[in-house]
């Protein structure tokens, strides 16, 4: 049983991670509302922030915003991050010499300011109902290891939170096929004093750590809900669960013996 659990592991994070479809009940941001027509900051070496009120597309309550900001440490850099109706596109090349960029998109609330974050969602409840968060329709590559994202969720202030680290690999869009990524709220470790409570969300946070040369769209929006296993996937993972609960059976019958 014990030598199993590695198999099962990896299974269980293909099917979770990578689910190739899940069902959305809550629209954190479908990205309707563009932000700078279509390329919104474009730097060299140096920094940039904006924001946009979200005028539709989403499920948060009261007065919205999204808030983007990037970095880039140096070299000659072509560097973008921009909302083009229906997609959020970041795109980072030419950082030679070790140059690094970032993003940050903030959904903090109405604090008609990029640059600092607000706690202002007003406690929005994303998870009853649903067992992570998912962002439909990813594209992109990296060209310099593998691809990170931080998607940090706050209650009460700032000091309290808790993120999932998201690893989309080297490649992940070898043929630009858009594929769906989950994010179990079980993925989520408490960073940040309290931790987030997923049912009362005063600010949430996706950011990409200093990296090299990749690009990352997503193309059908960012939501709450669920995974939509694949009939194979599904299939599959039932396999791996009965050989699991015969070896289990088998192991208890033994010691029925014993
Ligand atoms: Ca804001
Ligand atoms: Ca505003
Ligand atoms: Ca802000």
């Amino acid at each position: 049983m014990r030598r199993l659990l590695p198999i099962f592991a990896v299974v269980l994070i293909s099917q979770m991670a990578l689910a190739n479809t899940a069902k959305a009940t809550f629209v954190i941001d479908e990205f309707t509302s563009p932000m700078g027509g279509q390329s919104a900051l474009s730097v060299g070496a140096g920094s940039d922030t904006d924001f946009v009120d979200i005028t539709s597309g989403t499920d948060l309550p009261g007065t919205v915003e999204r808030d983007i900001g990037i970095t880039a440490t140096g070299g000659t850099t072509i560097l973008s991050a921009n909302v083009t109706p229906g997609v959020f596109g970041y795109s980072f090349t030419g950082g030679g010499g070790g140059a690094t960029s970032s993003f940050f998109v903030d959904w903090d609330g109405d604090d008609n300011d990029a640059t600092t974050q607000g706690v202002g969602l007003g406690g929005v409840d994303l998870a009853t109902g649903n067992l992570g968060i998912f962002f439909k329709d990813v594209i992109g590559s990296s060209s310099s290891g593998d691809f990170i994202l931080h998607l940090t969720m706050y209650t009460g202030s700032l000091a309290n939170f808790s993120t999932a680290v998201i690893n989309l690999g080297t490649v992940y869009g070898t043929v630009m096929t858009p594929i769906d990524v989950f994010v179990p709220f079980t993925d989520f470790t408490v960073i940040g004093g309290l931790g987030a409570d997923f049912s009362d969300v005063d600010s949430i946070r996706l950011a990409r750590p200093a990296g090299g040369n990749a690009t990352f769209d997503v193309e059908g929006g960012i939501f709450a809900g669920n995974p939509v296993p694949e009939p194979f996937s599904l299939a599959a993972w039932l396999g791996v669960a009965g050989v699991a609960g015969a070896l289990g059976l088998r192991k208890r019958s033994r010691a029925a013996v014993v």
